[in-house]
């Protein structure tokens, strides 16, 4: 099957991120199906049942049935949420391993099944597990995407919205790198209306708001366990990008071959999507500074590659 027929979703992993991705798939009408997979199958079944009721008051029609990994085989996308959690006190990278191994299972099953589409990687730490299943699955780079920074540059839009008491959607800014703790927002092209916010802030607001952002799933884990609205609804946009074809700018991870400086990393930068999956890496224009700490974001998750792949 040609990967750019049809928009067949399947969702491996239906905790709280993919079950509120799902709700917020039917909620914006972006596939016509939708099958929910997961290790623990009463739970996949009750998020069918759930979702289904839901159907009739949404958008449109949506097809949600539960399914395994054979159901993979003509789907457009498949989009991974699943995978042991952050813990309270657990950064991303803590993760590591565990997870790793529960992909080299899931991907190797996914390709068993004859898939020949587009990968969506939300699972922390999710720029190493992209990185994992652009290994695992042998597909090209541009088929294979992680969520990226696309929740951190909607909280640094957001935290910036609220400061300029502007809509966050016209604020224009990225975090890039790894989503996680050495991740930076790019100070040098955050904009409203194409001015600068930059200078309307000190260094001193500026360090706070780069932390606010780093720390917010921190924060929000402390206060109710998990972090999942947010990120649902990025990965409901990705998944639109996609579907529809729309060429759109989004901040998703994606492998670099050479641009920005960096090679053979999966991290968060601003990339053009469309129905071929990631057409574009933006080369941004970083300042010194902004280049250095990249440098260190890509330093971090490569010093965690070559501990799996050593
Ligand atoms: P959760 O609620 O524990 O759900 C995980 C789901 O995965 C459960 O339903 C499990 O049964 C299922 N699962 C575990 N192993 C397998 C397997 N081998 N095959 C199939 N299903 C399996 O976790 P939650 O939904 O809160 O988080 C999921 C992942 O998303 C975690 O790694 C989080 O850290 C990550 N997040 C990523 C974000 C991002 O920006 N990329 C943001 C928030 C959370």
């Amino acid at each position: 099957m040609n990967f750019t027929q049809g928009n067949k979703v399947v969702l491996v992993g239906t905790g709280a991120v993919g079950s509120s991705y799902a709700y917020a798939l039917m909620n914006q009408g972006i596939s016509d199906e939708l099958v929910l997979v997961d290790l623990n199958e009463e739970k996949a079944k009750g998020d069918v049942m759930d979702l289904d009721h839901g159907i009739v008051y949404a958008p449109g029609a949506m097809n949600i049935k539960f399914g395994t990994y054979e159901d993979c085989h003509d789907a457009a996308l498949v989009v991974i949420c699943a995978g042991a959690a952050q813990k309270s006190g657990e950064t991303r990278l803590d993760l590591v391993s565990k997870n790793v191994n529960i992909f080299e299972s899931i991907v190797g099953s996914i390709m068993k099944s004859g898939f020949n589409g587009i990968f969506l990687v939300a699972t922390n730490p999710v720029d190493i597990l992209a990185y994992a299943t652009w290994k695992f699955s042998g597909l090209p780079k541009e088929r294979v995407i992680g969520s990226g920074t696309v929740l951190d540059s909607a909280r640094f839009r957001s935290v910036l919205g609220k400061a300029f008491d502007t809509a966050p959607t016209s604020v224009h800014g990225y975090i890039i790198g790894e989503h996680g703790d050495s991740q930076l927002p790019v100070w040098s092209s955050a904009n409203i209306a194409g001015m600068p916010v930059a200078p309307e802030l000190t260094e001193k607001r500026k360090e706070e708001i780069a932390v606010e952002i780093r720390d917010a799933a921190y924060q929000i884990i402390k206060s109710k366990g998990a972090t999942y609205y947010g990120i649902a609804t990025g990965l409901a946009r990705i998944t639109k990008a996609i579907l529809k074809n729309e060429n759109v700018v989004l901040p998703v991870g994606a492998l670099l071959e050479g641009e920005n400086g960096h090679r053979d990393v999966y991290i968060g930068i601003p990339s053009v999507i469309n129905r071929a999956g990631v057409k574009k890496v933006m080369e941004l224009d970083l300042d010194d500074r902004e280049k250095e700490k990249l440098a260190h974001s890509v330093q971090t998750l490569k010093n965690i590659q070559a501990v799996i792949w050593e």
